[in-house]
């Protein structure tokens, strides 16, 4: 191949389309690099990341901190696993324990083998604490909910594109909809057997759902009076991307388990969480559920850089004020913008809903359009856009990027 060939983007596209599997269908961009809010492409050009990794690079892009972390945990020591200790696990452990308050952790990798953790915990607690019978235990579900691509998952999953000719299913999950107390007692009284309630505080892939006011507080309570385990996926809604530590803050809720991923590692390697107090954590015996990489020590270095950045740099604090200023500018060029017919979201987790325009187009080339004027955001079902940056945006640049989108959206 000459150079220059090697260097389009159209050359590694088509790379990836003949011998990638085609589970996703991205814009056609080619990143090479980043830093902080920003990355390049294979061409130079420069945008900014209004994505982050879908909140995984809530730190920015190679934070230097976090990076070091990385690179000198590699040069010594990267994976035991569990078969033997090291000596940077149980460190790890009682730091993000006393960062968040709970007894124990239990170290994964993905968001989604937190998601699987929490509910075999869920499961295992039932059967051991609250006595249900032997292979009756139910989890409860909402509406919209997404946590991940296993069978677990796409189980709980009403929408087709996760679900569909995927079965035979996981049974023992039923969904109620979301924001809807009502409908979570209902379904307590109805069934003794429920483990657990497992949400997302606010719904991410739905379309960054935010629920009322007092709803956080309510599910507290009912799995409280029900006796039925509270689990918060804040995979995405966590470590400062909605403007609080974690979204459950906003209603001073603590949940049975909580679940983390992404950010816990600023975006380098795959490292997920799942927290809880000995009740439940204590359930689980040695040899009954792990995994090779979870609790590596090169993962219990970087997370612990990376929740020491969240803090230090004030990130929650940052998101909750650039959330604010952003979506008073979104809200601005909805006055002037017909296309635009919502705004919502809570710190820097937000999104606009697009109404279909032109011959059928859709938020998917609203993207298009941010690519080509430098800024790079995802659309979801068909007419929503969300915005995520990193929350180390300053409110310079949060003027500038909404300066692109008015631009964009008044040019359509
Ligand atoms: C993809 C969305 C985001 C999550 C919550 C667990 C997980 C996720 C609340 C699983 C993952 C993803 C995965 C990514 C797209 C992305 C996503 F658009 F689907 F909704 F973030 F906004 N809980 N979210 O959002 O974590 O196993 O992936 O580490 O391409 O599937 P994972």
């Amino acid at each position: 191949m000459n150079e220059l060939i090697n260097k389009s983007s159209s050359y590694y596209i088509s790379l990836e389309n003949e011998y990638g599997a085609h589970n996703y269908h991205p814009l056609s961009v080619v990143l090479e690099k980043g830093e902080g809010i920003f990355v390049w492409d294979v061409e130079g050009k420069k945008y900014y990341d209004f994505l982050s990794a879908y909140s995984a690079v809530n730190q920015g892009h190679c934070h230097p901190r976090i990076i070091n972390a990385l690179i000198n945990q590699a040069s010594k020591l990267t994976l035991t696993s569990r078969a033997f200790h090291n000596n940077l696990l149980g460190e790890y452990e009682k730091y993000i324990c006393e960062y968040f308050g709970f007894d124990k952790v239990l170290p994964m990798n993905t968001g989604v083998e937190g998601g699987e953790t929490a509910i075999k915990l869920a499961r295992r607690w039932a059967y051991d604490v609250k006595k249900v019978n032997e292979n009756q235990a139910h989890i409860l579900f909402v509406e919209g909910n997404f946590w991940g691509r296993t069978m677990a998952a796409i189980s709980s999953s009403n929408d087709p594109s996760s679900y569909d000719r995927f079965g035979p299913f996981m049974p023992g999950f039923s969904l109620i909809p979301y924001n809807d107390l009502n409908a979570l007692e209902e379904a307590f009284k109805a069934n003794p057997n429920i483990a657990a309630f497992m949400f997302e505080p606010i719904q991410g892939e739905a379309g960054v759902v935010v629920p009322t006011e007092g709803y956080l507080a309510g599910v507290r309570e009912l799995c409280s009076k029900y006796n039925v385990l509270m689990i918060a996926d804040e995979v995405q809604t966590g470590l400062c991307r909605t403007g609080n530590m974690l979204a459950c803050d906003y209603e001073q809720v603590k949940p049975d388990l909580l679940i983390l991923g992404k950010a816990l590692s600023g975006g380098t390697i795959p490292v997920s969480a799942v927290l809880a107090n000995n009740e439940v954590m204590l359930t689980i015996k040695p040899g009954e559920h792990g995994s090779t990489y979870g609790g590596n020590p090169l993962a219990c270095a970087v997370a612990m850089e990376a929740l020491k950045v969240l803090k230090e740099e004030n990130l929650a604090e940052n998101a909750y004020k650039m959330g604010e200023i952003f979506r008073v500018n979104m809200l601005k060029l909805k006055d002037k913008s017909a296309l635009i017919t919502e705004v919502r979201g809570k710190g820097l987790l937000n999104a606009i809903v697009i109404k279909p325009f032109g011959n059928g187009k859709t938020a998917y080339d609203v993207c298009k359009a941010l690519k080509e004027n430098g800024l790079l955001a995802k659309q979801t079902h068909g007419d929503i856009i969300r915005f995520a940056p990193p929350l180390v945006i300053t409110e310079q640049h949060v003027n500038e990027a909404c300066n692109i989108i008015e631009r964009t959206i008044l040019d359509l």
